[in-house]
């Protein structure tokens, strides 16, 4: 592209120069690393929720930002629908609660609810109709050419989890609350928010500011020796 680039290194086509990397000596590799540990644990998940509204703007920034995610063969298998509509959260809320009502009225088994007392959910999600904004995410299991004819997309489900781990943190970066919100089933949000059928709803993301005196539950995440392993080296460096 300029003469600079092709300066440096044999042109291929189809390839650019890796312009965007940027290299730290370690010691600010380190405090990098802690800086973002530090403020990634600050994030909660939220059920309570203020009904201020989030400049779209934001919504549309972390959006952008989940879509930079890596994916397989890089087809970005993913949608997000931005719901803002009152009347069509009410339509959420109330086709979620009725999924959820069949969930801890005896369609999940006791051991699930067991393990679910800590966190102090039920049925109601009246967040789904107070939080300014719900982001439905779905995974595009194959695509469709103009022709109709089918596209195969892969590990969709990696790639779209990524996406919605980026999604979450850029939200929790920007200043919001989010809730990864799953109602078992959740086909509904198809036909609610008029979803092609190659795609697949794959989470529901509640998100806003925290209603004032907002509790959450208290519990706490796993250290770093019981997530992670590090197996020595046969011959140390
Ligand atoms: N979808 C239900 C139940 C639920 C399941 C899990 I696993 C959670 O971590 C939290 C809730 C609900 O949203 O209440």
């Amino acid at each position: 592209m300029t003469a600079r680039s092709g300066a440096r290194s044999p042109a291929r086509p189809g390839f650019v120069p890796l312009d965007a990397y940027t290299e730290y000596p370690p010691p600010e590799m380190v405090r990098r690393a802690a800086a973002f540990r530090e403020r990634v644990a600050r994030r909660r998940t939220v059920r309570e929720y203020s009904d201020r509204p989030v400049p779209r703007e934001v919504i549309e920034e972390c959006i952008r930002a989940a879509g930079t995610a890596p994916s397989g063969a890089n087809h970005q298998p993913w949608h997000f629908v931005a719901v803002s509509d009152p009347e069509v959260k009410a339509r959420i809320r109330a086709a979620a609660e009725e999924e959820e009502r069949a969930f801890y009225r005896g369609g999940a088994p006791q051991e699930w609810l067991d393990a679910l007392a800590a966190l102090g959910t039920d049925e109601h999600k009246p967040f789904l109709e107070t939080a300014p904004y719900l982001i439905a995410i779905f995974a595009e299991r194959y695509m469709v050419r103009p022709d109709g004819s089918k596209v195969k997309n892969y590990y969709v489900q990696e790639s779209v989890g990524i996406a919605t781990g980026i999604l979450i943190t850029g939200l929790h970066h920007a200043g919001l609350a989010t809730l990864t919100h799953t109602p078992s089933p959740m086909n509904f949000l198809n036909e609610i928010l008029g979803r092609p059928p190659n795609e697949r709803p794959f989470l529901l993301l509640v998100t806003g500011y925290p209603a004032e005196g907002a509790l959450v539950p208290a519990i706490a995440k796993k250290p770093l020796e019981a997530i992670a392993t590090f197996p020595r080296a046969a011959v140390s460096p």
